[in-house]
């Protein structure tokens, strides 16, 4: 007789893994929970099962590859409504429904696995020479269905691949902090400094239309009048004189805070507004939305930028979180005849893949600073951190 250990994210899985692999002739020697599941990971259930000496183990997974992993997926999901289907159709004994919706839930995590295999599959057999090992590919797929470039993950992969210690690569917790530490490591962020006087510090917030420039500027001048250690003086200016209702949107938030604010239409008006503002520690200015095709809106904004000042304007580009990768870097390229300093992210809540924010800060190597998450003024902004992102890109639930 022997022994062997089977481990999985629940009792129910570890069970099944006996079945699919022994049958029913074991005996169950012990079985506990070794991780108790949070929300940010899955639990860990450990059976120890004692074997017949006759009972046929089957083969080791010494050549287990990705294939390999989606058979014995297939066969569990098999095996699983088999099970679901003999005991209702014989009523051998009654089934309670939390059991089948236990038993529903758990198949239909298998199923996911499996889609999520198959696009691996897909993706090895059809885009690129990368071979993944099968322990990678749980991770592989979250990341990927985050909207991170190929490129990127690819490249990702390949060194990992080659750098991880074999011995953290057996254990799945192990692989996702080893992403978590590498991936955040690669986000570059540009942490708040609160300007001290004599310091002053020109913003000036550019980007496509409906990104929430406007928004995301009344939630800064709140928090550096406001909300941080020490209140600052701050002032507004508008170039955005183009669009109807654009210029009573800031007045009324700055009427609101009791902020000034200046509007702007040309050039030689604007050195004049930003005097007129110099008393004030942040100076913020609005600039009205260009789409990234149009070049001559963008360049009107590099004419802002000659004018003489006793500060330099810091250029924050504002992005929307649920633009995709290939359009951000699109928009990214056209504004970038301005020296963009920072960019800022915005619609966060509006969605749960941060993949293509991850992979342009990647390319553009441009630092974040802030995430607007929601229309509330001035609530909701956050400053950047890596942690944030990462939920998006290695924490989310495969759906
Ligand atoms: N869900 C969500 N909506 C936002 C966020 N930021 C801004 N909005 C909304 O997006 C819309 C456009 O916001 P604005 O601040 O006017 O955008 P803008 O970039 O100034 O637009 P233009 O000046 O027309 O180019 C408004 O309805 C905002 O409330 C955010 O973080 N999340
Ligand atoms: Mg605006």
């Amino acid at each position: 007789m022997k022994l062997k250990t089977f481990t999985a994210p629940t009792y129910t899985e570890a069970l099944n893994k006996i079945k699919t692999e022994l049958g029913d002739d074991v005996v169950i020697v012990s079985s506990k929970e070794i991780k108790r599941k949070t929300l940010s990971s899955p639990g860990l259930y450990e059976i120890v099962v004692a074997i017949e000496d006759d009972v046929k183990e089957s083969e080791p997974t010494k050549n287990d590859d990705v294939l390999l992993k989606l058979s014995t997926a297939a066969k569990e999901i098999n095996s699983l409504s088999k099970m679901e289907k003999k005991e209702n159709v014989n009523n051998l004994k009654p089934v309670k429904n939390d059991e089948i919706m236990a038993l529903k839930e758990e198949i239909s995590k298998i199923a996911d696995s499996l889609k999520y295999l198959q696009a691996t599959v897909w993706d090895i057999n059809n885009k690129n020479e990368l071979e993944l090992p099968p322990e990678f590919s749980e991770i592989y797929a979250l990341a990927k269905s985050s909207g991170i470039d190929s490129k990127h993950l690819d490249e990702i992969m390949r060194l990992t691949i080659k750098y991880m210690p074999l011995k953290m690569r057996k254990n799945r917790t192990a692989i996702k902090r080893y992403f978590h530490t590498l991936l955040k490591k690669m986000i570059p962020v540009r942490l708040e400094r609160e300007i001290k006087p004599p310091h002053k510090k020109i913003m000036m917030f550019v980007g496509p239309t409906g990104v929430g420039k406007t928004t995301t500027i009344a939630k800064l001048a709140a928090r550096y009048a406001y909300k941080l250690s020490a209140r600052h003086k701050v002032g507004i200016i508008t170039l955005d004189t183009y669009r109807i209702g654009a210029v009573e949107q800031l007045m009324t938030y700055a009427k609101m805070m009791r902020l000034p604010i200046e509007t702007v239409v040309d050039p030689s008006d604007f050195e004049e507004a930003l005097n007129a503002l110099r008393h004030n520690d942040y100076i913020l200015i609005d600039t009205v939305g260009s789409s990234q095709h149009d070049k001559e809106k963008i360049e009107k904004l590099s004419s802002f930028l000659k004018v003489n000042t006793f500060a330099e304007i810091n250029i924050n580009l504002v992005l929307s979180a649920i633009t995709k990768y290939e359009d951000l870097t699109d928009i990214y390229n056209n504004f970038s005849i301005l020296p963009i300093d920072t960019l800022i992210f915005t619609k966060l809540d509006e969605t749960r893949n941060y993949g293509n924010i991850f992979s342009l800060l990647l390319d553009t190597k441009k630092p974040v600073s802030y995430y607007s998450i929601g229309q509330e003024v001035p609530d909701d902004l956050m400053e950047a951190n890596a942690e944030y992102l990462l939920r998006g890109i290695l924490e989310k639930e495969l759906s």
